[in-house]
């Protein structure tokens, strides 16, 4: 059964693979599984045949039969339980990927995302200038740590797992920052996902999709 995923139709990051369906199609292109997308404008998201989908109007969504999945991570994880390639075979193994798939998502990604929604909608706000090294302060305390981790690795638990490419995807919201830039070894780490043919898969096919878009009038 082939899986259709939802992206944009076109997307706002114009085309540099930061929307959350770049994630699962990494994931889909990782372990060899062909997949379909279903393009939805802004609009489209939020009538009653997505919502029915998606309880928030969002993408991605996943579908495969009967079943219908929500939330990048889970996604993610669906995938990387139903095929090989993605989680270590051992049992231990497995559980500290999946920690990794929680803490990108869950510690890492809030501060992140926190500093560009403040850039993106707060410029114009009086307290804009004072509030924003408090948000790089809370992105570079989890960098810190995160490179301590790291290391000299590769990888954060010895092979490439689901753990990495939800770790890389979130990193490469930074992608262009001087915070990035100030983190050599994670700098160096994101290089190394997006150098994985499986990566450069994904990320050509969610460009064609932005290139194909009708370009507002
Ligand atoms: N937790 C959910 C998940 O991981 O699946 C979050 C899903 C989500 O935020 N989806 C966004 C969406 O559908 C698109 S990816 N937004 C429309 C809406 O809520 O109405 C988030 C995103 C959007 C744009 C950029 N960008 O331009 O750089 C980056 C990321």
């Amino acid at each position: 059964m082939i899986p259709i995923i939802t992206a944009f139709e076109r997307s706002p990051d114009r085309g540099r693979g930061l929307a959350r369906d770049m994630g699962v199609r990494w994931a889909l292109e990782e372990v060899g599984q062909p997949y379909q997308v279903r393009l939805l404008s802004f609009g489209e998201m939020k009538e009653p045949a997505h919502l029915a989908l998606h309880p928030f109007g969002q993408i991605p969504t996943y579908e495969e039969g009967d079943l219908t999945l929500f939330e990048s991570g889970a996604i993610v994880l669906h995938i990387a339980e139903r095929h090989t390639g993605l989680l270590p075979d051992d049992a231990d193994g497995r559980a500290r990927a999946i920690a990794w798939m929680f803490a990108a998502l869950s510690t890492v990604e809030p501060p992140i995302v926190e500093r560009s929604m403040a850039m993106l909608f707060e410029r114009d706000k009086a307290w804009y200038e004072q509030r924003l090294p408090m948000l790089d302060e809370r992105v570079r305390g989890r960098l810190d740590q995160l490179s301590n981790r790291l290391g000299e690795a590769d990888w954060l638990d010895h092979e490439f797992s689901a753990g990495d490419l939800l770790m890389v995807t979130v990193l490469r919201r930074l992608g262009g920052t001087d915070l990035l830039e100030d983190y050599p070894r994670l700098s160096a780490y994101v290089g190394r996902g997006e150098a994985r043919p499986a990566f450069k898969r994904a990320f050509e096919d969610q460009l064609a999709v932005f290139n194909a878009a009708p370009r507002p009038g």
